[in-house]
């Protein structure tokens, strides 16, 4: 065993999105793509020095081409003198059980191998990130560093030793570095225990409650039986498409309306069960269902800040609450009735970490069917069923019952976000362009009969850190408090995606059966004619909404 330098010559474009580094499996399986920016990433956490006495935490989601970068980057960090690496069975380890590893083993940081809710297989996505020594993700200013160093990078060092076998649990020795192969599941399933009334779930399940957890033949699979079926009683075949696969059974693994079709099928069916959910590539994000009832992910922060303190991990009341800003606003009006603060933050969980660490929020959540709390760094997909489960199991209300009663006392925030993926990135860059070129003169303007009140684009001061975000999506506020939001998506791999994020608030109960899209209609035309949708894209109809 020796340790080997490789020259190497710069890759453009290796600058992390929203969530990490993602690009087509093609074009990680270039010699040296994903090497090279591990290097970089190396160099820039420990620059000369080696990392002597640190451990990394290394896992991934599973997908295609997982084990071959698990390999790749055992070599490397044994070149770089890491004390040890934790890594998971199989090369397995979701995005919230990584950051629960790292915090609970002292780890200095993790690198999660996921595209997360992007497709998988040989042509489809792949992806890195570095979460730090708190568990979250990367902040811009070391991504920013990380890409840097990548358009400089003239070597990369390696270990030469054979493969380590990933299925079983036990521990190696590579160039003087440990190698931990640990159970996926163990750490993760004790940051559960604490914080949930594992008895009062396991009675619900008892008593005939059923759940379909569908897992999208993701890395999810593997925690929800474990938990949900293992420990706390759930019939068997209630956690369903649970076993990780490469490609994800060629599906999007996506827990959304139109992506988890198959279990609202299940879901709006005569002998629907009680409750259904899902969780995507990495296993961080969720959506929740109850019979014949689809939750919005923006409601469900907002009822489970409403109902927190009545689950043991929380029951001491909560520091504040978080929501990215085009999530609607149904957390800030429960957070203003509980009297605690309510950030407002861009896109993307990296923003939380500095809230989460300054004790400032508990609770944070996404409109993207994220949510999740300072138990870990990580939106937490399976963290937010067990918080479901547990209000089912305490308030005795079911699923539709407490969102419901989330409008009944604070209307209703109307919501739903389009997507139209595949636009040519010049384009999609023009249309945000014109966009921002009207802002000083919309305020005050009327569209398609709407008069707009403000519009800006969203800039964020961190509150505990001073770091200034600019550019995170251009805001058109109406009159009445309604608004639509634009942006581009920073984690697709192909062309750009223009996400349009609609909200209106419905005060009044007897129009809250009112579906979305019917009630958002007024709102989706000002968008349309607004950011010119159909002569930038072509395309008169979004590719999907949720
Ligand atoms: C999307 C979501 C964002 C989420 C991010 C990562 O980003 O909108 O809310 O944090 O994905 O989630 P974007 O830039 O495409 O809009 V995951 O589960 O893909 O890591
Ligand atoms: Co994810």
């Amino acid at each position: 065993m020796s340790i080997q330098t490789v020259a190497t010559t710069p890759f453009a474009g290796q600058l992390p999105g929203t969530s990490g580094l993602r690009k087509k499996v093609t074009v990680f399986q270039q010699p040296h793509y994903l090497e090279n920016f591990v290097q970089a990433l190396f160099d820039v956490l420990h620059g000369d020095a080696p990392a002597a006495g640190q451990t990394l935490v290394l896992g991934g989601d599973g997908r295609f081409h997982n084990r071959t970068a698990v390999q790749a980057i055992l070599k490397m960090a044994a070149a770089r003198g890491y004390g040890k690496v934790l890594v998971g069975q199989g090369g397995i380890l979701s995005t919230p059980a990584t950051s629960a590893v790292i915090r609970r083993r002292g780890a200095s940081g993790g690198i999660i191998l996921s595209a997360s809710h992007n497709p998988g297989g040989p042509d489809g996505d792949f992806g890195i990130k570095y979460n730090a020594t708190n568990g979250g993700p990367a902040p811009e200013k070391l991504t920013q560093a990380i890409y840097e160093r990548t358009q400089t990078l003239g070597q990369y060092r390696l270990s030469d030793a054979p493969d380590i076998p990933l299925d079983t649990l036990g521990t190696h020795v590579m160039e003087g570095m440990a190698i931990e192969v640990i159970d996926p599941v163990a750490d993760y399933a004790a940051v559960q225990r604490e914080l949930f009334d594992f008895d009062a779930i396991r009675r619900l399940f008892a008593s005939g409650f059923r759940l379909r957890y569908d897992a999208m033949w993701a890395v999810g699979g593997p925690y929800a039986k474990a938990i949900i079926e293992g420990e706390l009683g759930a019939p068997a075949g209630t956690v369903v498409h649970a076993e990780p696969k490469e490609d994800f059974g060629g599906l999007h693994p996506d827990p959304n309306p139109a992506y988890a079709d198959d279990l609202i099928a299940h879901l709006m069916a005569p002998d629907a069960p009680d409750m259904g959910a899902a969780s995507d590539g990495d296993a961080d994000r969720n959506m929740i269902l109850g019979r014949s009832f689809i939750v919005s992910p923006s409601d469900s922060l907002a009822v489970l800040t409403a109902h927190a303190t009545k689950v043991p991990g929380y029951a001491s009341g909560l520091a504040g609450v978080a929501r990215s800003m085009p999530t609607s606003t149904a957390a800030d009006r429960v957070a203003k009735a509980l009297g605690i603060a309510c950030y407002e933050t861009p896109t993307g969980w990296k923003f939380f970490g500095n809230l989460l660490d300054a004790g400032k929020i508990t609770l944070c959540g996404e409109e993207s069917y994220g949510t999740g709390s300072n138990h870990v760094r990580e939106k937490d997909g399976l963290w937010a069923v067990l918080f479901w489960l547990n209000l089912v199991a305490v308030t005795g209300q079911s699923v539709e019952q407490l969102v419901r009663g989330l409008w009944a006392e604070h209307g209703r925030c109307v919501y739903s976000r389009h997507d139209y993926d595949g636009i040519p990135t010049e384009k999609a860059n023009a249309l945000m362009a014109e966009l921002r070129a009207q802002l000083p003169s919309l305020g005050g303007s009327t569209v398609e009969g709407q008069q707009i009140a403000w519009a800006d684009d969203f800039a964020y001061t961190d509150p505990v850190d001073g770091s200034v975000s600019q550019k995170q999506g251009v805001r058109v506020v109406l009159e009445d408090s309604s608004r639509v939001v634009f942006r581009l998506s920073g984690t697709g791999t192909e062309g750009a995606t223009l996400r349009v994020y609609l909200e209106r608030h419905e005060p009044d109960a007897s129009q809250h059966d009112v579906p979305a899209q019917d009630a958002l209609a007024p709102l989706v035309a000002l968008a349309r004619t607004l950011a010119r949708i159909e002569h930038h894209t072509g395309m008169a109809q979004p590719t999907v909404m949720t």
